[in-house]
C-alpha cells in the first residue's frame, strides 16, 4: 500500500536570537517566532497530506532550554498529529543530546523518542511492513561514525534509518558523527532520513538519502529558499521527492551593481529600484529579510563608505516602502580614486593606501595581535565574534584591512576637504 511521509531536522526552537534582528523590535519577534511557526504549519502540512508519519532527524530544539515553554509549545503540536492518528518519530541531534536535557519530556504515546542504544520501531501500513531505525546523540559530540550501531535492515519491510550526522562535512569539524553516503546506501535501507547539515541536499542511489536543511532560516547565513521533505512510497517500494516551504521568513543577499555610478542620487535610485524588486519577485514566506550587496566601482566607493549609517537609513526607507526588512548593508566596492573624490591627494598615497596597505604582513600580525587583546577583555559569548579559531581570525582580520582601506582613504579625503 502506497504511503507518505514528511522528513524534517533542525528546527533549532528557541534557538537565541542573532544581534541583528535585535536591532528592530519587529523583526527581532518575526525572527523569535519563526522556528515555531514553522514547526506548526509542518503539522499542518502532515494533517493535509495525510501522511502516515512525521520524521525529525535531531536538532528539534536548540539545547538546555531554560522555560517549560518549549515542551508546552512541543507537546501540543504533536497532539494534534496524534489526533489525525499520525505518528511522530525523533532522534535527538548535538543540540537537544541527551546530556544536555534539563526539563522533563512529556510526549503522547503516539510520538516516539528514539535512546541512545539504536533501535527499531515496526509499523504496519495497510499491510505495507515499515521499520524505523534510530538511535539519539547521548553527548553534543559523536566523534565517531554511528552507522555499526544500526540494526540490519528488516527483510520485507519498508527500511528507514534516521541520522544525525555531518556526513564527511570539512575536515576538522567532523565530530558530528561523520559517515560517508557510499557506506549509507550500502547498509541496506531504503530510505535515510538525515539530519545536521542546514542546506538541502539529497542523494539518490540504492537507498534515497536526504538531508531535509533547515526548514526555517534563523540569519542571512541560512539565505534562501527552506522546505521539508514530502516523501511518496508506492505500491514497488519506488521513492519520490517532493519539496515544501514551510518557512515563514525568508533572507536573501541581493547584488546591487554600483559600477560607474557617479552621482549620489543614481545611487539611491539604482538601490530602491533593488530593493523593490526584491520585495516583487515570487516567494512563499511572509516576511523578507534583504541583505543587499553592493559592489563594482565606483567613484562613490569612498562615500558610501564614510556614510554607511546614512545609505542604510535610506535602504530601510525604501525597504518599508516594499514590504522587506533590511539585515545591513555589505560592501563590496572598487574605489575609482581618480575622479574628483581622490584627485588631490597623491597618486603614490591613494596607491599605497588602496593597495599595499592591505596586502602588508606586518601590518596582518599587529592587526591579529591588537584583535586578539581585545577578544580577551570581551565576555566570554562574545569572544567567537571574530572567528571561533585562529584562520578564522586572521582571514576575518585580513577582511577587515581590505575593507577598511577605501575608509582610510576616505578619512583623509573628509580632512583635506573638511
Ligand atoms: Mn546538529
Amino acid at each position: 500500500m502506497a504511503f507518505r511521509f514528511i522528513h524534517t531536522a533542525d528546527l533549532h526552537l528557541d534557538a537565541p536570537l542573532k544581534a541583528i534582528a535585535l536591532r528592530d523590535a519587529d523583526l527581532a519577534h518575526q525572527v523569535g517566532v519563526a522556528s515555531r511557526t514553522a514547526f506548526s504549519r509542518i503539522v499542518d502540512l502532515c494533517l493535509a497530506e495525510t501522511v502516515a508519519f512525521l520524521l525529525i532527524a535531531g536538532d528539534l530544539w536548540d539545547g538546555t532550554y531554560s522555560s517549560t515553554k518549549t515542551p508546552r509549545f512541543l507537546k501540543q503540536e504533536l497532539l494534534r498529529l496524534q489526533a489525525a492518528g499520525i505518528r511522530c518519530f525523533i532522534i535527538r541531534g548535538n543540540h537537544d543530546a541527551l546530556a544536555r536535557q534539563t526539563g522533563e519530556l512529556d510526549l503522547p504515546d503516539t510520538s516516539h523518542l528514539f535512546g541512545a542504544r539504536a533501535s527499531t520501531e515496526e509499523l504496519n501500513i495497510d499491510g505495507q511492513p515499515v521499520a524505523i531505525h534510530g538511535l539519539s546523540f547521548r553527548d553534543p559530540h559523536a566523534p565517531e561514525s554511528l552507522l555499526p550501531r544500526y540494526p540490519a535492515p528488516r527483510p520485507g519491510a519498508f527500511n528507514i534509518g534516521l541520522m544525525h550526522t555531518s556526513l564527511n562535512g570539512s575536515p576538522g569539524h567532523d565530530n558530528y558523527a561523520p559517515c560517508s553516503l557510499a557506506d549509507l546506501d550500502a547498509h541496506g535501507y531504503d530510505y535515510w532520513a538525515l539530519g545536521h547539515i542546514h542546506r538541502r541536499a539529497e542523494h539518490i542511489g540504492r537507498a534515497t538519502i536526504v538531508m531535509p536543511g533547515i526548514p526555517q532560516g534563523r540569519d542571512i547565513g541560512e539565505a534562501g529558499p527552506a522546505s521539508v521533505t514530502l516523501v511518496h512510497v508506492a505500491d514497488d517500494n519506488t521513492v519520490t521527492l517532493e519539496q515544501r516551504p514551510v518557512a515563514c521568513l525568508r533572507f536573501d543577499r541581493i547584488m546591487v551593481d554600483c559600477g560607474g555610478i557617479a552621482a549620489w542620487a543614481d545611487l539611491l535610485s539604482t538601490l530602491d529600484r533593488a530593493i523593490r524588486q526584491a520585495g516583487q519577485a515570487g516567494r512563499s514566506e511572509d516576511h523578507l529579510v534583504i541583505r543587499p550587496v553592493l559592489r563594482g566601482a565606483t567613484p562613490l566607493a569612498w562615500r558610501i563608505t564614510r556614510d554607511l549609517d546614512r545609505l542604510t537609513e535610506e535602504a530601510r526607507t525604501f525597504a518599508a516602502v516594499a514590504g522587506v526588512w533590511i539585515d545591513k548593508l555589505e560592501l563590496h566596492l572598487t574605489a575609482e580614486v581618480t575622479d574628483s573624490a581622490g584627485s588631490h591627494l597623491p597618486a603614490e598615497l591613494v596607491r599605497v593606501v588602496l593597495e599595499d596597505l592591505p596586502q602588508d604582513p606586518a601590518l596582518a600580525t599587529a592587526l591579529v595581535a591588537a584583535a586578539q587583546d581585545l577578544l580577551r577583555d570581551l565576555p566570554h559569548d562574545l569572544r567567537d565574534i571574530l572567528g571561533q579559531d585562529e584562520a578564522a581570525l586572521t582571514r576575518r582580520c585580513h577582511d577587515l584591512l581590505a575593507q577598511g582601506a577605501p575608509r582610510i582613504l576616505a578619512g583623509l579625503t573628509a580632512d583635506a576637504t573638511g
